[in-house]
């Protein structure tokens, strides 16, 4: 039978990693299929192809295969996937106060924290005069370590970020974090409830599920 949902990806990119653990926390099954960054050929996000599939070149984007309809932006996704296959609100929420606060964690994910990893990735991978200024990193690295301290403080005294179980706003920061540290060599030692959350979050079996539909990305467990 064909997959319900196929994920357009990229194997190292942690936005698409989201998407596919909470197809797996709700067993919907899916397809991978990646697309190369900066590139316009077949393969690639900026292909004539994909730019059908996202207008904005960028993964992650999804088709739902039982009736074609097709969402980009991982917010939008985990929403889409939410309300088609977790109708009883175990991973969005239940009621419109637990998925007020998935979804406050979640934007800020997407508004506060990933634009901070994005400006932090962007100067590790091309950043044409790295060398020349450190200053610029060393900036970007003190605004990560101020949301790392902030995140510990939100996960203090408590199992999960935003519900009393795993939800989506715990899949949507987790990666990121995770991926800080293996690519981008910053540590989470002095941010012990945060150590905490992320070693709890990466136990969790869909999210061991998600991780081995992207081999690109090392082991979770490199990050403690
Ligand atoms: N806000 C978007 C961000 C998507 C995004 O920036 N994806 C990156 C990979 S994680 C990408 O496709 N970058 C390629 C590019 O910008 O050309 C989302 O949450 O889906």
């Amino acid at each position: 039978m064909a997959p319900q949902v196929t994920l357009y990806s990229h194997p190292g990119s942690p936005n698409p990693l989201k998407v596919a653990i909470l197809l797996e926390a709700l067993n919907v099954s899916y397809e991978v299929i990646n697309r190369e960054f900066a590139n316009d050929g077949p393969n690639g996000m900026k292909s004539a192809e994909f730019l059908k599939i996202n207008p904005t070149g960028r993964i992650p984007a999804l088709v739902d295969n039982e009736n074609g309809h097709v969402v980009w932006e991982s917010t939008a996704i985990l929403t889409y996937i939410a309300d088609r296959w977790d109708t009883a609100g175990e991973f969005r929420g239940k009621t419109p106060q637990e998925r007020s606060l998935v979804i406050q964690y979640v934007s800020y994910q997407i508004s506060t924290f990933g634009p901070a990893l994005g400006e932090s990735l962007h100067y590790l991978f091309n950043h044409p005069v790295k060398d020349l200024d450190r200053s610029v990193q060393e900036r970007n690295h003190k605004e990560l370590h101020t949301q790392f301290a902030f995140i510990d403080s939100q996960v203090k005294g408590r199992d999960w970020i935003a519900l009393d179980r795993f939800s989506i706003a715990d899949l949507s920061i987790v990666p990121q974090l995770v991926y800080l540290t293996q690519y981008d060599g910053l540590s989470l030692e002095g941010y012990p409830n945060l150590q905490a959350w992320v070693a709890r979050t990466i136990a969790v079996e869909s999210v061991k599920k998600g991780y081995k539909s992207f081999p690109g990305q090392a082991d979770a467990a490199t990050a403690l």
